[in-house]
């Protein structure tokens, strides 16, 4: 691998006459965000872009309408340029199928904020101090030389709002791009409803069902403790993946508890365990065991197993 600049990797897809993006596995609006941000800024350029995640279109509703949406096909129908750029993929197995699409391009690069990310392209741009990927995607723009428009500015705020928790936990440094993009007409209103404040009714039964049944153990992570929920296969395939994405961020708001675990079993036996800390613990440590990644406050793995036998294993490892 070899660390780049923003203007490092600007050059290098200067240089391209087509390029492929692709996001990671079950696509949240950062990766999505910094997908069709950059792609949007490509075509504007003339270059030939395809944008893809792992698995099937449509869009969730939550994402449905981002801006530069008509880029996107669907995993099977990747072409694969000879320039790929993947974006807030933590490893390249969150790529999943199209992670060989990523490896056959002769230039890959890797833009990502993960502190976990140790680099996986012929050129990486990796920068944890950075709140989001899309902000990151905002540099290249602008070392490409590419308008800031509103659909582009539009993605890149969706990815801001959404990795700050709607600047909850944001740097000095998000403000001022959030007010960059703001001024540039972004909706900043209209997408915070839609990423973040709406869900189906249906939702608020299947939310009920997951925190009634939710655990503390006071004694967990050296007395800081954890607070738990799962939600079985019957529960998670009621509703929309992202929809399940939402659900960490009422079970961490447990003031009793330090760490917060959100386990998903997406197939029968097989189960995305999320991680968020409330302020000290690094949830990176506890994920690295698993085989996971992610932030210091913010992490996750995955995990195959009876429901107890999951929860079992994270409390040993959270001891
Ligand atoms: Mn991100």
């Amino acid at each position: 691998m070899t660390s780049a600049t923003a203007a490092g990797v600007a050059a290098l897809l200067r240089d391209a006459a087509a390029v492929t993006i692709l996001c990671h596995v079950r696509p949240d609006p950062d990766t999505l965000g910094s997908g069709l941000a950059l792609g949007q800024a490509l075509v504007a350029l003339g270059k030939t872009v395809e944008v893809a995640y792992p698995g099937v279109l449509p869009l969730p509703a939550t994402m449905a309408g981002m801006p530069g949406g008509e880029l996107l096909v669907d995993a099977a129908s990747v072409t694969g340029h000879p320039v790929a750029v993947a974006v807030d993929a933590a490893t390249q197995g969150r790529l999943e199928e199209l992670g060989a699409v990523f490896e056959a391009a002769p230039t890959r690069i890797v833009v990502d904020h993960h502190v976990s990310n140790g680099g996986f392209g012929s050129v990486d741009l990796i920068d944890p101090t950075s709140d989001c990927t899309a902000s990151l995607v905002l540099q290249i723009v602008d070392e490409l030389g590419v308008e800031l428009t509103e659909p582009i500015a539009t993605c890149i705020y969706a990815g801001l709002v959404t990795d700050t928790g709607s600047f909850r936990w944001a740097r000095p440094a998000s403000f001022r791009i959030a007010a960059r993009l703001l001024e540039v007409g972004v909706d900043g209103a209209r997408w915070s409803r839609q990423l973040l404040d709406t869900h189906p009714f249906a939702w608020l039964q299947v939310a009920g069902e997951v925190l009634g049944d939710a655990q503390l153990v006071e004694s967990a992570c050296g007395g800081a403790g954890l607070v738990y929920a799962t939600v079985p296969h019957r529960l998670l395939s009621s509703m929309a993946w992202d929809e399940s994405e939402s659900l960490i961020d009422l079970v961490r708001t447990a003031g009793d508890a330090e760490v917060a675990a959100v386990f998903k079993e997406s197939e029968p036996g097989r189960w995305n365990v999320s991680l968020r800390s409330r302020t000290d613990v690094d949830v990176t440590t506890i994920a690295g065991g698993f085989g996971g990644g992610g932030h210091v406050r913010a992490a996750g793995y995955s995990a195959s197993g009876t429901a107890d036998e999951v929860v079992a294993a994270l409390l040993a490892a959270a001891q």
